[in-house]
């Protein structure tokens, strides 16, 4: 059964996901605030974590709170443990302040049960690096059927467009967060066009000269694909 926990929704705004892989506080506390404006949530991993404490994600998230920018933080931890291992994981994660937990698809129907049971979880159905065709592609349809009846979401692969039209059709309508714009080569609003609701954007935001203009301008070319593609439906209707 999915998570009855009462958690923060993902909203749709910009679509753009903060991947705040810095090691840093100081600059991840700055970095966040100062692109608050364009993004709809942060994630937080261990890049983070690892350097500064569990600590950082409700602090991250009260910055941003008390600016008067809430924001959703998506912790990604990847778990894949066994369930009662991966339940704490996703546990501490949530008292830490994360409204959502990425998990993976791999560990099986016992661990995604357990973790949505402590969480509300995105599952890892495909990865954007080159490697997750060998293992993870190929069974990526059959952990999409487990995150349907668990997962309040999925993660796939901005970098490949064709995985997330085929896990669309899996997951209905679950939330797909895709990573793997800019930096990994994917353009912003590819993986949107393709039936993603969100891409994660890290390196390309935060490996910026001016990051807020970055932000701006990756929100733009989505904000532009999204008018075309509804610009060619509307032709479509009329013809
Ligand atoms: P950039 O490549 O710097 O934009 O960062 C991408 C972010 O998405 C990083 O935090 C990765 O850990 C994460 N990510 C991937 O890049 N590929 C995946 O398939 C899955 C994830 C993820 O689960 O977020």
């Amino acid at each position: 059964m999915a998570s009855q926990l009462k958690q923060a929704e993902l909203k749709k705004a910009s679509r753009v996901i903060l991947a705040l892989d810095l090691e840093d506080r100081k600059e991840a506390v700055k970095t966040a605030l100062g692109v608050a404006d364009y993004i709809d949530a942060v994630k937080i991993g261990y890049p983070l974590v690892l350097s500064c404490g569990i600590g950082i994600i409700g602090e991250i998230k009260k910055a941003l709170a008390k600016s008067g920018k809430a924001k959703p933080i998506i912790a990604d931890f990847k778990v894949a443990d066994i369930p009662e291992i991966s339940a704490m994981i996703c546990k501490k994660a949530v008292e830490s302040g994360a409204d959502f937990v990425i998990v993976h698809g791999f560990g099986g129907e016992d661990v995604a049960e357990a973790c949505s049971a402590a969480a509300r979880i995105f599952m890892v159905c495909d990865m954007s690096h080159e490697g997750s065709r060998s293992f993870l592609e190929p069974s990526s349809m059959r952990i999409a059927r487990i995150a349907k009846k668990y997962a309040y979401g999925i993660v796939a692969p901005a970098t490949r467009e064709k995985s997330i039209k085929k896990l669309r059709r899996i997951i209905g309508d679950l939330v797909i967060i895709s990573p793997g714009v800019k930096a990994q080569g994917a353009a912003p609003g590819s993986a949107i066009l393709a039936g993603a609701d969100f891409e994660i954007v890290g390196r390309g935001i935060y490996n910026a000269k001016d990051r807020k203009k970055a932000a701006q301008e990756i929100l733009s070319e989505i904000k532009q694909k999204m008018r075309t593609k509804e610009g060619e439906h509307g032709r479509g209707k009329k013809q």
